[in-house]
């Protein structure tokens, strides 16, 4: 499955293997998008094809839908799960407390509802990803299309009053066309460069009409598994 990995692939790849240990048999797993979420889907995949694990899968995006499906897991939508035991999801950045940005690969809304969803919530991540204040990562946020240049002039205003050290929002593009997630919306990502109070950011910006969800993950994650490039893990 591994082949010759670079020694980002390889800590990816050994964090997702790590944290495939806290799956088991009869569990309801929620499914993270992203390079390193796709390892742990290969993971489980293997699991459920060669040990004849038995999860049901809850996927965060149609791209990792299509990849558990590929690797033989059972795909079932959030609402046929209702609650879930357990989500596997990669991050853009953790700090200390275990607050994340996620939303790089455009999958936020949909990673947001399911890790909140779940009992227990475990971060797989490179030694990349950890930061000791959270912002250096621009913070996406998905927005609806209609009217969002007003949103972002409304998040343009909010985040003048707020502790953090840049303010450039740039709407997210897919060639000559703004991005367009899974939901149909678009993003719009926050360069702030450093974000004092995550815990406020989060709830100002989701109070902006137009704004769905933000990148921020506050008191979600329970767990982070960290990967280092000659195959070590940290818990
Ligand atoms: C998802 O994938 C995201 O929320 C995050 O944006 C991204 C991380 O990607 P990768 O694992 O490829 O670095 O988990």
């Amino acid at each position: 499955m591994t082949g010759e990995l670079s020694p980002i692939d390889k800590a990816k790849f050994a964090a997702a293997k790590r944290a495939v240990d806290f799956v088991e048999d009869g569990m309801r797993v929620g499914l993270g998008t992203g390079s390193t979420a796709a390892w742990m889907v290969r993971c489980l995949g293997e699991m459920v094809r060669e040990d004849g694990l038995k999860i049901k899968g809850v996927p965060t995006s149609v791209r990792t839908a299509e990849l558990a499906r590929q690797v033989g897991i059972e795909v079932i939508s959030l609402d046929e799960a209702k609650w879930l035991d357990l989500t596997i999801d990669g991050a853009d950045e953790f700090d200390a407390d275990l607050n994340l940005i996620k939303g790089g690969g455009g999958a936020l809304l949909q990673e947001k509802i399911v890790a909140t969803a779940s009992d227990q919530m475990i971060v797989i991540a490179d030694t990349a990803k950890e930061v000791a204040t959270l912002g250096a990562f621009p913070l996406p946020v998905e927005v609806i299309p209609f009217g969002w240049q007003t949103t972002r002039a409304l998040i343009d205003e909010a985040l003048i009053n707020l502790d953090v050290m840049g303010r450039e929002v740039t709407l997210r593009m897919n060639g000559e066309a703004p991005f367009v997630t899974d939901e149909g919306n678009h993003i719009l990502d926050l360069h702030l460069k450093r974000i004092g109070n995550p815990r406020q950011l989060s709830l100002v910006v989701n109070q902006i009409p137009g704004v769905v969800e933000n990148g921020l993950f506050i008191d979600i994650c329970d767990v982070v598994v960290v990967g280092h490039g000659d195959g070590k893990v940290e818990v």
